[in-house]
């Protein structure tokens, strides 16, 4: 028996084969969970839609995590094709770039809001709307970064949106808990993806990170896949509200 055999998930937020999300569909993919998959733009959908064919996806839909109305299309959809989701995986991030290098204190306030809405409420968002199809002992995960607990250079509003969701992570654990829903983040450590290419120095810190971390390496979206793994088969089943890292250890170090 496979550790996800005919569970049903739903991954926001592939949108190429460097992606996070990528590394956690192809390893519930190859545990027996049948997936479904998002896209926003066109851009990204001639990616996606290949991907996500090669793992046999019965679902491809358009959704902006910004947009009400998308998020419930899209769970009309999966109400239609599977009726309920055991593991829905939300691995979306935005930050304009130029709030991305330099000062935190230069933030604007729509660039504030705009993380915020996209990083943070979303996850909420989709939570709310997915309520009635997530079946009991279904795990939501989301991806965070540890920039939310230290300060990391130019990594700034995205840093306090990830604060806001691992926090968000807490309180929708404990409002599903009693319906027996799971909620988690995984912290992972920097990896090249395109939403990384967005932040200042991001090569700086891979090569820092990937000499004085514990490990001596970097982290790998096979890493991350492997613990979302974990965290949507029931081996987990007595972890919500966590927020567990994977980044080669780096987060233990000091100097
Ligand atoms: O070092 C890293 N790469 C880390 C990423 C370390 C720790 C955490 N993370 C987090 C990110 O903050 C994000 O929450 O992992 C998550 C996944 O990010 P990723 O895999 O690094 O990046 P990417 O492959 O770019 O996927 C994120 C995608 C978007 O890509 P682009 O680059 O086009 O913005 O999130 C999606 C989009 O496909 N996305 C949206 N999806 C729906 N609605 C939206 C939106 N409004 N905006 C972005």
């Amino acid at each position: 028996m496979r550790l996800v055999e005919g569970k049903v998930g739903l991954i926001l937020g592939v949108a190429n084969d460097h992606s996070i999300a990528w590394g956690i569909a192809q390893a519930l993919h190859r545990e027996g969970a049948q997936l479904g998959f998002t896209y926003v733009g066109n851009a990204i959908e001639k990616r996606v839609r290949p991907l996500a064919t090669s793992l046999q996806a019965e679902l491809i839909e358009p959704c902006d995590v910004g947009r009400d109305e998308d998020i419930a299309a899209l769970m009309e959809r999966v109400r239609t094709v599977y009726g309920r989701i055991d593991i829905l995986v939300h691995a979306i991030a935005f930050a304009q770039r130029e709030e991305l290098k330099g000062e935190y204190l230069e933030t604007t306030r729509q660039g504030f809001l705009t993380a915020m809405d996209i990083s943070v409420y979303s996850l909420t968002a989709l939570v709310r709307a997915a309520r009635d199809l997530l079946a009991p002992g279904a795990s939501v995960m989301t991806l965070t970064y540890h920039g939310s607990q230290q300060v990391v250079p130019n990594y700034n509003v995205m840093g306090v949106a990830k604060a806001a969701l691992e926090a968000s992570v807490r309180y929708l654990a404990a409002d599903l808990g009693p319906q027996q829903i799971r909620v988690n983040a995984i912290s992972a450590g920097p990896i090249r993806t395109l939403a990384a290419s967005g932040i200042a120095g991001f090569r700086t810190m891979l090569d820092h990170v990937g000499e004085h971390a514990p490990l001596r390496r970097n982290t790998t979206i096979d890493d991350v896949g492997n613990t979302a793994l974990w965290l949507a088969s029931d081996l987990s089943s007595g972890v919500t509200g966590e927020t567990l890292y994977v980044d080669s250890g780096y987060h233990i170090m000091m100097m």
